[in-house]
């Protein structure tokens, strides 16, 4: 990525920019995802040049910044499964990063949609794209990382005040876990701000010598937006390694 493309996430939101009823229509905004509409330039730095999203989509994508940070953590040529991939914010970074990716998500019109965003960013011929059931797909899946962001309900996560690993969707965290380390133990995991970091701990104790585990925070412009965990080697050398639920506020 270029300078000028990253500078683009720092974009100061036009102030007082309303949606025109136009716009609106134009690109499927409903009253519940206006509110990601406005900060578009920061899920998507090159929104304005085709990028196309879904009401999910709108309120599910990662933000490009924090997509970024997830594409770090792996090398050249790694094979990246993203297992809901969504409208591809994770899968075109680590395509943009130099990995291969296998893109799989259930709804066959988000997987249309991460196709043209991932034209959008020039790379799509390094991303296999599957309309699938990460589960029954998982027995048949090899790679060297495998990166999971699964549906947290909606945006109503927020009004739990602590959300538990069970209530991921659409199975519980500690199940969608142990299905991955049959893959590999090299897991990185999207979670919601608001996660009982109590249970993090837990899901490094399936395996046996205990993963190496490391809890980032991730913020935007001071804003906490969700938690990474990354398991086996996608930790950092020196990780800034907290399971305390202090270090979040
Ligand atoms: P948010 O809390 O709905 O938005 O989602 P925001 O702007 O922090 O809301 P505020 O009113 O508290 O200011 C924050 C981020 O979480 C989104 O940008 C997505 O990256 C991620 N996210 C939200 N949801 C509901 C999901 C989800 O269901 N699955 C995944 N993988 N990510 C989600
Ligand atoms: N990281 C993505 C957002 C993922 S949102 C991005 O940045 O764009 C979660 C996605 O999981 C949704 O698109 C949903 O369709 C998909 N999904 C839900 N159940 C699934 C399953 N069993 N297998 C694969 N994908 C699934």
């Amino acid at each position: 990525m270029t300078t000028s493309e990253t500078s683009n996430l720092s974009r100061p939101q036009r102030a007082n920019k309303g949606l025109r009823k136009s716009e609106g229509s134009k690109e499927g905004i409903s009253p519940l995802t206006k509110k990601y509409w406005h900060q578009r330039y920061r899920l998507f730095s090159k929104y304005d040049q085709g990028i196309q999203m879904d009401e999910e989509g709108w309120f599910s994508v990662t933000p490009e910044e924090t997509a970024i940070k997830h594409a770090q953590r792996c090398s050249d040529h790694d094979l990246v499964i993203d297992s809901f991939s969504g409208v591809g914010g994770n899968a075109i970074q680590f395509a943009a990063k130099g990995c291969h990716v296998i893109a799989i998500d259930i709804d066959p019109v988000k997987v249309e949609l991460a196709m043209n965003n991932a034209k959008v960013y020039g790379v799509e011929e390094y991303i296999d794209f599957i309309v699938g059931d990460f589960f029954a797909l998982a027995p048949s899946l090899k790679g060297d990382i495998v990166f999971l962001s699964p549906p947290w309900g909606g945006p109503s996560y927020k009004d739990i005040q602590t959300f538990t690993l069970e209530l991921l969707k659409p199975i519980d965290g500690y199940t969608l876990f142990q299905v991955t380390q049959a893959i590999t133990p090299n897991i990185i995991m999207f979670l919601p701000r608001n996660i009982n970091l109590k249970q993090v701990p837990e899901l490094s104790w399936l395996s046996s010598p205990p993963l190496e585990l490391e809890v980032e925070p991730n913020y935007i412009q001071n804003h906490l937006k969700g938690v990474t965990l990354y398991f086996g080697s996608t930790v950092a050398a020196s990780p800034r390694c907290s399971t305390d639920a202090d270090d979040l506020v």
